[in-house]
């Protein structure tokens, strides 16, 4: 029986030393220590030895099992520290390898010039307003001297929704509700940014959904003079203080005097080129002095009060600010044209 234990020690103890699995160490653990194991099966047969041999066959079996469990411990926190080590080496983070870079979006090239041109009028003393894109005819038409049945109706050939109701043709509906919330009274100093929607088959210098700003300013005393000097500003502070302005006599039916304003050709300095068609000028908006009806139709008096508005499209201002020869590159949303204009790279 003595050999018998001995042999299980050493047996036990060889295959401990033969594993590197943690679970085949427990294996051996329920196999050799196990209530159904060899050990316990000694024990059990001890009912047969003599009183005097009994205590050291029970000692020795103790022994045997602690030596086999020892044994089992030392291989079990062995491996476990392998196992430790192998998952530290496999994880370890390289803090000196460069981080991975985070992809920053950027505004939308109309936003930022939208954004510019806010931000020169704010610096005038001007405020922004927006308005719904969903109009009613009275505003986008009737109460800017376009009755039903004026010619320049068919020429903005529009989205209509119901007889009354239609997608803005311009932002100039925000001013007239403006002028109206201001019971006949001034000042009105404000730029109206906004989309604008035209029956229009898009090609490369057509959308059927724009942008406009426009601008309009009602006060007593409000001059010719003083459109001609604000535009000024304007253009030299968005294209460079080194251009020229000229005013060109123009017709609008909500504008009388009206007038179309050109900047100095960057390319040519007025001597002709492709880009602006031989002539040296670049057109860049509408502008004149806000027609008597239509102060009149918001509630001013038109003897009392005078004013100047002025129009222009941001996708026309961007293009030729930076070049772009088609204007459906804003609407296409392909990112390769998007980030050149990021502030990023
Ligand atoms: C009110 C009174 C007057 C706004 C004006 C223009 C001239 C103009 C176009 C230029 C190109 C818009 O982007 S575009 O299609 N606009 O030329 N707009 S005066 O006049 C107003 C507006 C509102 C109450």
């Amino acid at each position: 029986m003595q050999e018998r234990l001995k042999e299980l020690q050493e047996e036990a103890i060889q295959k401990v030393e033969q594993t590197d699995s943690l679970k085949e160490l427990n294996d051996i653990r329920v196999a050799y220590l196990g209530k159904k194991g060899p050990i316990t099966e000694v024990l059990r047969g001890m009912g047969k030895l003599s009183a005097e041999e009994r205590p050291i066959m029970g000692a020795l079996a103790n022994e045997v099992r602690e030596a086999i469990s020892n044994k089992i411990e030392a291989k079990q926190n062995e491996l476990e520290e392998a196992a430790v080590n192998e998952k530290l080496a496999s994880e370890t983070i390289d803090v000196t390898l460069p981080g991975r870079p985070v992809r920053v979006g950027n505004h939308h090239p109309l936003t930022r010039i939208i954004e510019e041109i806010e931000d020169l009028f704010i610096g005038m003393g001007y405020r922004v307003v927006e308005g719904p894109e969903v109009e009613q005819d009275y505003y986008n038409f009737e109460a800017l001297n376009l009755p039903k049945g004026h010619p320049a109706r068919d020429m903005q050939d529009s989205f209509y929704i119901t007889e009354e109701i239609l997608m803005r043709t311009h932002t100039s509906p925000v001013q007239a509700r403006t002028m109206e919330k201001h019971d006949g009274k001034g000042p009105i100093k404000i730029i109206c940014p906004g989309k604008v929607y035209r029956r229009d088959n898009d090609d490369a210098t057509h959308s059927h959904q724009f942008m406009q700003i426009e601008g309009l300013v009602v006060g007593e005393n409000i001059r010719m003079s003083d459109l001609k000097g604000t535009l000024e500003v304007f253009a030299k502070k968005m294209f460079g203080e080194d251009r020229d302005i000229r005013l060109r006599p123009s017709f609008f039916p909500f504008t009388e005097p009206s007038v179309e304003m050109d900047i100095s050709c960057k390319i040519c300095h007025g001597h002709g080129c492709s880009v602006c068609k031989q002539t040296g000028w670049i057109e860049i908006l509408g502008a004149g002095m806000v027609h008597p009806n239509v102060l009149e139709m918001a509630g001013y008096d038109s003897k009392k009060y005078t004013g100047f508005a002025f129009g222009m499209g941001p996708e026309r201002i961007a293009m030729l600010k930076y070049g772009i020869d088609d204007i459906r590159h804003f609407y296409t949303n392909d990112v390769r044209f998007l980030k050149q204009f990021s502030k990023h790279e």
